[in-house]
């Protein structure tokens, strides 16, 4: 995969080969829990996604400048009533959204650093995926200051169910 993941939160997404993908409360190599979610994204959460509980966990998705993420669902949670709330941080990405099915027309928008996206209702289940990283700022982000190699931060807000 050339998106590298890690969560904070209660409950992280991961995937092995033994079990596939699940939400689980700890590290898999660490045994310690995610660390929390910080504060500034729960009040982002309390703001968009108009739903009265908070989110369970946060996908934290690490692409590099050559990284994309194929068009998918976000079918691993149970609760399809709580949106999913995203945020970008760092170089530009090329979005693109579906319906749907798998072969439903779709269009692509450029999601920029500070952008949030929230899929919720009948877009909770669309597919979506990001085809590229934009060269912009993809090695010199500007002002925010990430790792070397790391172009984008996605950071997904998620009720588990
Ligand atoms: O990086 C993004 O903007 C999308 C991430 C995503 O679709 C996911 O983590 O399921
Ligand atoms: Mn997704």
């Amino acid at each position: 995969m050339s998106v590298r993941m890690t969560n904070c939160g209660p409950l992280g997404w991961m995937s092995d080969k033994e079990k596939g993908y699940r939400y689980e409360p700890r590290h898999p190599l660490t045994g310690e829990p995610w660390p929390p979610i910080p504060p500034i994204l729960l009040e982002a959460w309390e703001r968009l996604a108009d739903y009265p509980k908070p989110p369970e966990a946060c996908l934290i998705n690490v692409y590099g400048p050559q990284s994309r993420m194929g068009l998918h669902q976000d079918r691993d949670e149970k609760d399809f009533s709580a949106p999913i709330v995203s945020f970008s941080l760092g170089a530009d990405c090329l979005f693109r959204i579906g319906g749907a099915k798998r072969g439903d027309p779709t269009i692509s928008f450029v999601l920029s650093s500070g952008d949030a996206l929230t899929l919720g209702g009948e877009s909770r289940t669309r597919f979506h995926g990001v085809d590229r990283i934009l060269p912009k700022f993809a090695a010199n982000h500007g002002f925010i200051d990430l790792p070397a190699g790391v172009a984008r931060i996605n950071l997904t807000l998620r009720r588990v169910g």
